[in-house]
């Protein structure tokens, strides 16, 4: 149901049903659902270097999809229309566009240059953003040289962070990426899930005279972080001997609520902060960084950070139609309202951005799964599609078989480097010849007739025919670098707030994880209880906690 007035922000937009380029575009839809790709090149042989944008370092090829330079056009119009412009200007202005927690979006100020001035109620941000960097730099200067002591006087060698969410997902997928570039003295640990598994494998074998555990969490209070930090710190304690003094050697905190992180035991003077404009989703550059720098020091997190500055300016400032994450937007936009496409899958080959797709699965989803629009009426339109996916080659010999011949239109992200990090004989060539056969086998398939002449007997070939047809779009850049990694992310940060300004919903909110978590703090006491609770559920979740209390 709509309400009368929301308050703070209000984007000045039609509904978006009602936008004329939407309308336009669902004509379009008509004449372009039928072509072919095959015939779209055919008819068009410049369409392949046409169809591209290049901005600081990155190429986009963006020709192997189902569109014409009317669509094109079209989706453009369309995010006029909806005042995307106007969107992005207020986001780096600093207005609370999360207004339903009545927050700035402010990642974009967690990269701005040193000097450079955004304000929140009248306060510059950038100064405390620098500030909190080089409080980092001089932590991680010191643990990575062997300066910082743990409690019994060794250095520190193994670093675990504890975090969840916003708090889990950068840090390892940026650890993960940016490898090659880290630390190799140094044993990097990511502890997320309360099951007690995570934490044990990953402190087994540790040496907890050379353990620093990093508790990663914007709130203090997230029942995951706060369990297995609250472990960390008896298993620590234990192993050094009982003393709870050894705590202010062992753990620092990454947090904004400095009262919890106090009660914790954590002196604020180890405690790296961060801010209530940062959401989660996008704090893999703030303090929730720590880890990244400590693996590859202050110097490449700095690059990663430019990198993301780099981004987020040609976001800012480069006209829609060479706007990379504008265009990427609009694409999945056109999957997902026009097509009806339900997912999007992100295939790297680079083995270092294993991590990515899960990493993009709460950007995207955590940010686009929304059902109301700003002025909370119900959207009559789809919003965020799946995002999933695992790194090329091994992908090929798994899932591909329904990218290629299911039944289900999936666009795909390729995204492959000219240069490798790990040369070896002809790997990289092969890597990279899989990146094109896939994109080409996708888009253009194989005919009956083809498979005909290659003498396969009638009967088997149905199974044997490409429909082609199938959307991608390739993203090439040199090298994977901290500065790429950082313009990557923010690719998909501002491709995500495209859609969300196109679809009108609040991108930076999250209230769909609340209910689970409430309905959890009711029912780990009935788990608990020594006595039969009594119990209140519904006649399914009642015996499932009478079964699993007989169980365990
Ligand atoms: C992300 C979300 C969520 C959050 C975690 C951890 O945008 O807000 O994933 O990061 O719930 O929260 P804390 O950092 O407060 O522990």
């Amino acid at each position: 149901m709509a309400t009368s007035a929301t308050p703070g922000y209000t984007p000045k937009a039609e509904p978006l049903a009602k936008r004329k380029a939407w309308l336009d575009l669902q004509n379009h839809y008509q004449e372009v659902r039928p072509q072919h790709l095959k015939k779209l090149f055919a008819e068009d042989p410049q369409r392949g270097e046409r169809m591209t944008a290049e901005a600081v370092g990155i190429f986009l090829d963006y020709s192997k999809n189902r569109i014409t330079d009317r669509t094109v056009q079209l989706l453009i119009q369309l995010a006029e229309e909806s005042g995307l412009r106007s969107n992005i200007d207020a986001m780096f202005r600093g207005e609370k566009i999360n207004f339903t927690e009545k927050r700035a979006v402010l990642h974009v100020a967690l990269r701005a240059p040193r000097g450079t001035s955004i304000l929140v109620d009248g306060q510059n941000v950038v100064a405390d953003v620098h500030a909190v960097l080089d409080k980092m730099t001089e932590f991680s200067n010191r643990v990575r040289s062997g300066a910082w002591k743990g409690h019994s006087g060794k250095r520190i060698r193994n670093i675990v962070n504890i975090g969840i969410g916003g708090s889990d997902l950068g840090p390892v997928m940026a650890y993960e990426a940016l490898k090659h570039y880290r630390e190799r003295d140094l044993t990097f640990r990511f502890v997320s899930n309360v099951d007690g598994t995570d934490l044990a494998e990953a402190a087994r074998d540790l040496d907890a005279a050379e353990t620093l555990f990093i508790v990663s969490s914007k709130t203090f209070t997230t029942l995951e972080t706060m369990t297995n930090a609250h472990s960390a710190r008896a298993w620590s304690v234990a192993a050094l001997g009982g003393d709870e003094q050894s705590v202010a050697k062992h753990f620092v905190a990454v947090s904004t609520n400095a009262a919890e992180v106090t009660k914790f035991g954590i002196d604020t003077a180890n405690m790296f902060g961060f801010w209530d404009w940062v959401g989660g989703r996008y704090s893999m550059d703030s303090a929730i960084g720590l880890s990244t720098m400590l693996a590859i020091g202050p110097d490449h997190f700095r690059s990663m950070l430019h990198g993301f500055r780099e981004m987020d300016e040609h976001f800012h400032t480069a006209p829609f139609a060479q706007n990379l994450p504008v265009l990427m937007g609009l694409l999945g936009i056109w999957y997902t309202d026009f097509f009806g496409a339900q997912t999007v899958a992100v295939l790297p080959y680079e083995q270092y951005l294993k991590r990515f797709p899960a990493y993009l699965q709460q950007l995207t989803m955590e940010s686009n799964g929304k059902q109301v629009t700003f002025d909370g009426s119900k959207v009559n339109y789809a919003t965020g599609p799946i995002y999933w996916g695992e790194p090329g080659t091994s992908g090929q010999h798994s899932f591909y078989q329904l990218i290629h011949q299911g039944t289900r239109l999936i666009p795909c992200d390729f995204i492959a480097f000219a240069q490798p990090l790990n040369p070896l004989g002809r790997h990289h060539d092969m890597l990279i010849a899989n990146v094109f056969a896939q994109t080409e086998a996708l888009a253009f398939g194989k005919t009956p007739e083809q498979v005909k002449d290659e003498g396969t007997p009638d009967w088997l070939v149905p199974h044997r025919v490409f429909q082609g047809n199938r959307p991608s779009n390739t993203i090439l850049a040199t090298r994977l670098t901290p500065e790429i990694l950082g313009k990557l992310v923010a690719l998909y940060e501002h491709s995500v707030f495209t859609q969300g300004a196109i679809w009108q919903i609040n991108s930076f909110d999250q209230w769909g994880v609340e209910l689970g978590k409430v309905l959890a703090q009711r029912i780990i006491p009935e788990v608990e209880s020594r006595t039969e609770p009594s119990l209140g559920h519904d006649s399914s979740t009642n015996n499932l906690i009478r079964r699993y209390r007989k169980l365990k």
